[in-house]
């Protein structure tokens, strides 16, 4: 259903009734409902073999731009560029696209360079999503009918499981190049492997062998094969995780002659050997990385050995560029609606108002379509008393104070999440989030959802319990030994609403005696710290796990060393799990290893009552995000959230958007150019 809604009216109205919420008693409750708010967008479900297969065509056709630089013979032939069976778009609904044009990308992180495998980051922003195609793909899952869901081939074109459930086989594409014309086999997802295990090394988004299942196997059968032995029987939730973050291998022909044990170089050689500056590094992704100023812009062209096609034999992508003007996150919003920019998840609610305005506007150059309420905040404690972050004998007292239940209990109680939502935008947007599974997801049971409303006498009595001498505004809270309570509360300075909310919770503690110390870091400092423990707690924008359930499941409880974003293992190498963190765990391991909808569904309630009567992470507030696109493109699917499975940057499917030939522009900033040869041509 398309809405109608005027979100501008009813916003600026409804602000006032939203701060009306009256104080509640003390007793662990439900949540409430969250207010009503449709996607605007109406999703046509559709079964995984709409969307695309694997087959050989009858004939392939190209852009002008590769089929000149084949004829001068800088190419080869466009059938040797292509595997034996490309994948094969079903056309979108706005038909067969044509070549040319550019999406122009405003991102707010900084590309550290193009070792995404040692962890470096692109800038996010699509960047990375761009640059590493993964074994399977999980974005477009928000559009398949519910009996059909399981993740899309990629990398990996099939598979099947063997009688006993215990074995995968995998069969890859075939004959498909990097593109810089060298195949891509099974020894790029070998090494990948020797990767994920090398405790040296850690990959970017996090992946670690509790990813895949303690104990899995993976071998390769020939180049276009490979075998996965699982402990359990048919843990078809591992191929989730072999989507974007998780099995994204990278070309092994550039990397292994630098990794460390064989190479002589250092793991910190290793790490930095492709520098943001280095060009054309080699992709199994639609765009090659061909120009790049620091904090000014990377600029991606075309991949001449691009994998993919569509129905009528058309080399993807259809856009020759994507270009990544580095600025900051919420600039994107602006020159979205502006029209100086193509792309934007409007996904910080100061900008909702303002950008709602600007879309709604006859002339407005872009589409602006608010999804589902899929952007939740919680407000973490590392959970950590064996020195993981390697804490000061202050940051182990409050590391000990945030694993007892009371303490956790006063923090949650001191919070009015209702103005806390409406500190971030007027209007029927923001909503309740007590913690744990977002209402979005089909997993989501509000009866087994624990929530301790808004109570500040009542929090008082937890601190109390907790064995604290309580103070107020005016008076610190002690720790017995007459230490005060102070709380260093890490928060990612690159968005404002990541820091508007971490202001919202100081400001909440303060009744309470209890001091927060915000530390707003750049959005490397504050992933840097963040997976190394240097926080007593963080104010962090939920994952797609809480999400979906089904993405990213096993960062959902500490499932491995270091699978839970606030609570890692010590530097001796163990997890000290509480004996709830251990339930959760156990549930989590339970969910992975079945494939009954019926047990899943039993063992997710299990988990919210768990997760939510323990306070395991503190619910801040959840909202909807809006896709922001401009108004030239096509192949935009309808009703595509910001974020579900994955970012809408994947989701949208960028290879298969076009700009119909008489809406092209002219703002490619390097057109006419294809990629050169791994590390030719510095930056522009
Ligand atoms: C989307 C996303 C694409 C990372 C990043 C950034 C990092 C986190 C997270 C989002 C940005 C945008 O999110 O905010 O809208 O474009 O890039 O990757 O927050 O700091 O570490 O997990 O995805």
């Amino acid at each position: 259903m398309t809405m109608k809604f005027n979100y501008l009216r009813a916003g600026l109205l409804a602000g006032a009734s939203a701060l009306a919420g009256a104080a509640m008693a003390s007793q662990p409750t439900q949540p409430p409902d969250p207010p009503a708010f449709d996607a605007q967008g109406k999703i046509t479900f559709v079964n995984r073999t709409d969307l695309w297969s694997y087959r050989a065509l009858p004939e392939y056709h190209q852009s002008d731009l590769t089929a000149a630089a084949e004829k001068d013979g800088k190419l080869p032939p466009l059938k040797d560029r292509l595997p034996k069976e490309p994948l094969v778009f079903k056309t979108g609904a706005d038909g067969v696209g044509v070549y040319g044009d550019t999406m122009r990308h405003v991102i707010g992180g900084r590309p550290e360079g193009w070792n995404y495998w040692a962890g470096q980051s692109q800038g996010w922003g699509g960047v990375d999503i761009g640059l590493s195609e993964c074994l399977t793909r999980t974005a477009q899952l928000f559009e398949v009918k519910a009996d059909d869901l399981e993740p899309m081939p990629n990398l990996a074109k099939s598979w099947e499981w063997s009688k006993d459930g215990h074995t995968l086989t995998m069969h890859l594409i075939e004959g498909a190049k990097w593109s810089d014309g060298v195949e891509f086999t099974s020894d790029d997802l070998m090494f990948y492997w020797t990767l994920l295990h090398d405790k040296n090394v850690s990959i970017l988004n996090g992946a670690t062998p509790a990813t895949f299942g303690d104990g899995t196997e993976l071998k390769a059968d020939g180049k276009y094969t490979v075998v996965w032995t699982f402990k359990e029987a048919f843990p078809k939730q591992y191929l989730y995780n072999m989507a974007y973050g998780n099995f994204c291998p990278g070309p092994a022909h550039m990397l292994q002659p630098l990794y460390p044990p064989k190479s002589g170089k250092t793991y910190d050689e290793f790490k930095n050997a492709f520098p943001p500056t280095y060009m054309n590094f080699p992709t199994m992704g639609a765009w090659v990385v061909t120009g790049y100023r620091p904090d000014d812009i990377i600029i991606t062209r075309r991949n001449p050995f691009y994998w993919k096609v569509d129905e009528k034999g058309n080399q993807l992508p259809y856009l020759d560029e994507l270009s990544y003007k580095l600025s900051t996150w919420s600039d994107r919003d602006v020159q979205a609606v502006a029209g100086t920019g193509d792309f934007s998840n409007l996904e910080q609610p100061e900008n909702f108002v303002e950008s709602l305005k600007k879309a709604a506007t006859a002339d407005s150059p872009a589409r602006l379509a608010f999804g589902p309420r899929i952007i939740a905040y919680s407000l973490f404690f590392n959970f950590s008393g064996n020195g993981w972050g390697e804490p000061d004998a202050r940051g182990q007292k409050m590391r000990e104070l945030s694993r007892n239940e009371d303490f956790r209990k006063a923090v949650t109680m001191a919070l009015d999440r209702a103005k806390l939502g409406q500190s971030l935008v007027k209007g029927p947007f923001t909503a309740v989030y007590p913690g744990g599974l977002l209402s979005g997801t089909s997993f989501y049971d509000k009866a087994s959802t624990v929530y301790y409303p808004f109570d500040v006498e009542g929090a008082k009595a937890e601190l109390k319990a907790a064995g604290l001498k309580v103070g107020d505004d005016k008076t610190p809270t002690k720790f017995a030994d007459g230490q005060e309570v102070v709380v260093n509360l890490l928060v990612n300075g690159d968005y404002q609403t990541d820091k508007t909310l971490a202001e919202g919770v100081q400001t909440a503690m303060a009744p309470l005696g209890v001091r927060v110390i915000i530390n707003a870091l750049d959005g490397k400092q504050h992933d840097a710290n963040m997976t190394s423990g240097k926080f007593d707690w963080m104010v962090l924008r939920d994952g797609s796990d809480l999400m979906s359930v089904v993405q990213n499941t096993q960062q959902l409880a500490a499932t491995g060393n270091a699978t839970l974003a606030f609570h890692f293992a010590g530097k001796d190498g163990k997890l000290d799990l509480l004996p709830f963190e251990k339930q959760l765990a156990d549930v989590i391991g339970k969910f992975t290893a079945t494939a009954d909808a019926k047990e899943q569904a039993a063992l997710m309630k299990e988990y919210q009552k768990i997760y939510t009567s323990n306070v395991y992470g503190v619910g801040l507030t959840q909202y909807p995000g809006a896709l922001i696109v401009n108004k030239r493109f096509a192949n935009i699917p309808t009703g595509a959230p910001i974020n579900m499975f994955n970012w809408a940057e994947d989701t949208i499917i960028r290879e298969r958007v076009f700009v119909p030939a008489d809406k092209q522009a002219k703002f490619e900033l390097q057109p006419g150019k294809l990629p050169g040869k791994p590390g030719d041509a510095g930056p522009m």
